[in-house]
């Protein structure tokens, strides 16, 4: 049986401010931090853990966020250079719904998506200050189409991803676990993965953005509810401790840096 294989699929750079990124505490001022997915190599298949934003999107409705990404740092690029199709992808599974975690989603057509059974319903029902945060609809065709108001005539020759949502915390194939941490959503789920040969990966999505927001239990402005995000924190802390597993945070300048990535693999 192959061992699993963890690639990290790095997807560019966004702007947002300290203030953003530390709620209630900055500093102020331009933070550029790192938005990637994560390919998981399975003996069930290919899973990618969230797919980084769409650049164009970006651009068009939060150009202040200053969106870099080559093509080499979109989802066909990062894939082409392992050698891999996004046809090769057989499931798609999102942290959340926030326009930086699911922009890719629309190359995996192949993919069964998975997520939280309360993010899908977040997309059609979310509160007024979330709004940009669920801008990308890409993923879900139909869901763009009602929220456009568009007449709902099935379009045969659009993409049409097959969800499949969960809810609790779930081991969806061995050794991937998915944990529930709310608070930043209403759905929100982190990834732990377990490895023949080092420490669990435990990837917190954006329940914690940085070691940073971790050392100092310092929620982003981004949030449902403030509260459960401060203990889906906690929560992470507890989990890495439990199953003396290494965090990997979401968007952190000082950290993305020191990841593997490239054709470079944990396992
Ligand atoms: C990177 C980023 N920018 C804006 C928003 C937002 O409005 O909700 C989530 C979010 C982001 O992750
Ligand atoms: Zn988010
Ligand atoms: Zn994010």
């Amino acid at each position: 049986m192959p061992d699993t294989k963890v690639y990290l699929l790095d997807g560019g750079t966004l702007v947002i401010d300290g203030y953003h990124a530390f709620w209630n505490r900055g500093p102020g001022g331009e933070l550029r931090f790192p938005c990637y997915s994560v390919l998981i190599e399975h003996q069930d298949g290919r899973y990618i853990f969230d797919t980084g934003y769409d650049h164009d999107h970006v651009q068009r409705v939060l150009p202040f966020e200053k969106p870099l990404q080559t093509p080499e740092q979109t989802i066909p690029g990062q894939l082409a250079q392992l050698n891999l199709k996004p046809q090769d992808i057989d499931y798609v599974i999102n942290s959340h719904y926030h326009f930086d975690h699911c922009g890719g989603n629309k190359y995996l057509t192949e993919a069964c998506t998975l997520c939280h059974a309360k993010e899908l319903e977040a997309c059609e029902c979310y509160q007024p200050f979330e709004h940009l945060g669920y801008s990308d609809l890409s993923f879900a065709p139909e869901l763009q189409a009602k929220r456009d108001g568009a007449p709902a005539e099935p379009a045969l020759d659009i993409y049409t991803p097959k969800f499949e949502t969960v809810t609790g915390d779930q081991e969806i194939a061995k050794g991937l676990w998915l944990f529930e941490t709310p608070g930043h959503t209403a759905g929100h789920y982190s990834l732990m993965v377990e490895l023949a040969n080092r420490r669990p990966m435990l990837f917190t999505a954006d329940a914690c953005y940085s070691q940073k927001n971790m050392d100092m239990m310092c929620i982003s402005s981004f949030h449902l509810d403030p509260v459960a995000s401060l203990q889906s924190m906690a929560r992470l802390k507890e989990l890495a401790d439990k199953h003396d597993a290494e965090l990997f945070y979401s968007h952190d300048p000082d950290s993305f840096p020191t990841y593997q990535k490239g054709s470079a693999f944990y396992s």
